[in-house]
């Protein structure tokens, strides 16, 4: 769970002011920096702004376009996703660390700058910093005289890119937490981070709170009130004074907010403004990921999203870093809307990026680039159906600049822009941006082209923003584009492109049949594959009938041309097949026990009965797999349509060889499901034989039911 969760944003309207948690600063031992953000030099005659405009340090962000973020720290070690608090810095020993080179994997594929958790929910701080001890310094890394945010945020100056921290306000470590004295404490770390690592673009605050933690020993459950209870008003004054270039993810009262969920999606139409008393909603309400069109507040929204499954290093996903071609889908999703993208990168245990993470990337940026070298209109004849007196013609949006752009006069509200090529050009990819220092104008764009003597509507949207970029679902060709604009005001364009995307084989599709039948998808060429994890190269074993896989693993599979040019890998791991289980018994059904064993991540068991209520957890469901198994895990996938309502948080497996005698294999949390819904691959401590499994989910994110897409096992 990302953010401080209130269901009726309405509600708060009124708060104006914000009790700020026992925490007087000291005032900086260094001179004030001023910010060395300059507000765009607009031309004589220029619109008058509409709505809410950006401050100066939201357009730099902006301009930034995409990010990396590191998640690095105990859980790289020890497998979670959210610590607990209680484990060990011993721990912590990247052997090989090496910033440069983190760094430059980022810069080579056109990251602009990085974010560092410098603490997580763990408590435990890359830095060593000198409010707690738990930190890098009780570590053996480099005998506890280590420092990964100086030397990550050196390595950034070094290749020019900005730096930024990400400092997790919910904290499972410290003792004080929940009470003012941890206020204080966060403050005073928040100063260090502030003072000691040069210039910073951003402070990422994390909204995610699950409530229980080691908390100094105490083991318990506290509960806070994210809206008043850390501070923030004192956070952004110290954030502003300190570092006044730098931005603040996190709540409504901070500059960036999240899109609402962390699997790199967006929708069609982004506002980049709130209403100005919002605050923020679960993903599915308004405005997290929408945004509400002229809102009173410029609050950009930023897609985060991890190159793997999870935030942190796990060796078992190791063969699930996203492809090249996902990651251009990503970057579309998140530039294409206003947004910015942060896409995180996992250091591993030894403190290096993967080598597909970084082989991955830098085809993703590879692929951008040769997208966008060329565009096809830049000095074609463009005409407007009105242009606004002063320097404002219509061919200013070809010159790539934002700060010389084409506007309306103040009558028109609508406007084509219209663009003649002396030769047919062929593309599937429109950019356009708007002037944000002017506000976001545009409600609605549509673009024609000219095709047997008449227009063809290809394209038809709402939100531009920063940048809009739309994909056509095929090439189309043509010698003559018109571009229509509709706004309350007189729209005004930046930049307006067409561009072509490269040529790529697709990965192929890979599924299997309750029976355990193994098919892949063909594509336009032969597919190899491979069964051992490794990536399929123009010997492995061609793909042509079905096969049994009924034991399970990972398969990974790709496309060959006739040159032998391999495509983007696909690849995908299935548990034991679950042709012979049957559902034994459950506790409470609605939606039908059995789906949770159908192999169909879109059925539900669950117990919320729209009639009589709701059912709440612990529930139980207890299989018959049909077969002893030697079981090394199992696995639970969270319902993945889109809400957290019933998702099981925290559960039980245990296992029996007669279905009489069980035995606990495994209990514990599922960190993180909430905002992030991916399949939770459980090892337990030690390997099992039975034939029954039964789960129970004990505690879930939201209401008080339980809803579970599917169960399954890991077999030896
Ligand atoms: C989430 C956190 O709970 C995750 O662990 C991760 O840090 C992600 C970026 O934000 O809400």
């Amino acid at each position: 769970m990302k953010v401080h969760i209130c269901s009726h944003w309405k509600r708060i309207i009124g708060v104006a002011t914000l009790a700020v948690v026992g925490s007087v600063m000291n005032s900086p031992s260094y001179a004030r920096p001023v910010s060395a953000l300059k507000a765009m030099k607009l031309p004589a005659n220029s619109p008058a702004p509409f709505g809410a405009v950006p401050t100066p340090a939201q357009v730099a962000w902006h301009e930034m376009g995409n990010y990396a973020f590191l998640h690095f720290g105990l859980n790289t070690y020890t497998g979670r996703e959210w610590g607990y608090g209680d484990e060990s810095e011993t721990l912590f020993n990247p052997v090989d660390f090496d910033a440069n080179k983190i760094v430059g994997d980022l810069k080579a594929a056109g990251f602009k700058g990085v974010v560092l958790t410098a603490k997580h929910h763990d408590g435990f701080c890359l830095w060593p910093s000198k409010y707690t001890g738990h930190s890098v310094k009780n570590s053996p890394w480099k005998n506890g005289k280590g420092d990964v945010v100086r030397e990550i945020s050196e390595a950034c100056q070094r290749a020019g890119l900005k730096f930024g921290v990400y400092l997790s306000p919910w904290d499972r470590n410290h003792a004080e937490y929940g009470r003012p004295a941890y206020v204080d404490y966060y403050h005073n770390q928040l100063r260090e981070l502030l003072t000691n690592y040069g210039p910073l673009f951003m402070v990422w605050m994390d909204g995610a709170n699950g409530g229980d933690g080691y908390y100094g020993g105490a083991r318990e459950k506290r509960s806070i009130d994210a809206r008043t209870y850390y501070g923030m008003e004192e956070i952004r004054k110290m954030v502003s004074e300190l570092q006044p270039n730098a931005v603040i993810f996190g709540d409504e009262r901070a500059d960036i907010r999240w899109i609402g969920n962390e699997a790199g999606q967006s929708a069609d139409t982004v506002w980049a403004t709130i209403p100005g008393d919002a605050v923020t909603t679960p993903a599915t309400e308004q405005p997290l990921g929408h945004g509400v069109r002229d809102g009173e507040k410029w609050h950009p929204a930023e897609v985060d999203v991890s190159i793997r499954p999870g935030w942190f290093y796990h060796a078992a996903e190791d063969t699930r870093v996203k492809t090249p071609q996902q990651l251009v889908d990503i970057y579309y999703n998140a530039i294409g809307r206003g947004a910015d993208l942060n896409l995180n990168f996992p250091p591993s245990p030894k403190g290096l990026l993967g080598e597909t993470d970084a082989k991955n990337a830098r085809e993703m940026r590879r692929i951008l680039d040769e997208t966008f070298a060329d565009n096809l209109v830049s000095k074609v004849k463009v005409t407007a159906s009105a242009t606004r007196q002063g320097d404002f013609a219509a061919k200013k949006v070809l010159d790539e600049r934002r700060d010389t752009f084409w506007a309306a006069p103040d009558e028109a509200t609508a406007a084509d822009l219209i663009f003649e090529t002396p030769k047919p050009i062929t593309f599937d990819v429109v950019m356009l941006q708007e002037v944000v220092e002017l506000g976001q104008r545009i409600r609605g764009f549509s673009l024609d082209i000219w095709e047997n003597n008449d227009w063809r509507e290809v394209l038809n949207q709402q939100s531009v923003g920063f940048k809009r970029l739309d994909r056509l679902a095929a090439p189309v060709t043509t010698t003559k584009v018109r571009l229509h604009l509709r706004a309350p005001v007189a729209p005004v364009l930046a930049t307006f492109g067409l561009y072509l995307q490269p040529a790529t084989l697709d990965a192929p599709k890979i599924s299997r049949d309750r029976d355990g039948m193994l098919r892949i998808s063909e594509g336009r060429g032969t597919v190899r594959f491979t069964l051992d994890g490794s990536e399929p190269t123009a010997t492995s074993p061609l793909f042509d009938n079905p096969i049994a896989f009924a034991e399970g693993g990972t398969v990974r599979a790709r496309v060959f041309d006739a040159r032998g040019n391999g495509g983007e890998v696909a690849t995908a791991s299935f548990g034991h097949s679950k042709g012979k289980w049957k559902v034994v018994s459950v506790t409470a059904e609605v939606g039908p026990a059995s789906n949770a064993i159908d192999d169909d991540p879109k059925t539900l068991w669950h117990t919320h009965d729209g009639q009589k209520g709701e059912i709440a957890p612990p529930q139980t469901i207890t299989v018959d797999m049909g077969e002893a198994l030697t079981l090394k895990g199992f696995t639970y996938l969270p319902r993945q349509d889109g809400t957290t309502r019933g998702m099981v948080t925290a559960g039980r497996l245990e296992v029996s060889a007669d279905g009489q005698n069980w035995m606990e294999a495994w209990h514990g949390e599922f960190s993180n499901v909430a905002a992030n819904p991916i399949l939770q691959a459980v090892n337990f401590p030690v390997v099992q034989s039975a034939r029954y499994f039964r789960f129970t989910g004990d505690k879930v994110a939201e209401a008080n039911h339980i809803a579970i897409a599917e169960l399954g096992v890991i077999a030896q």
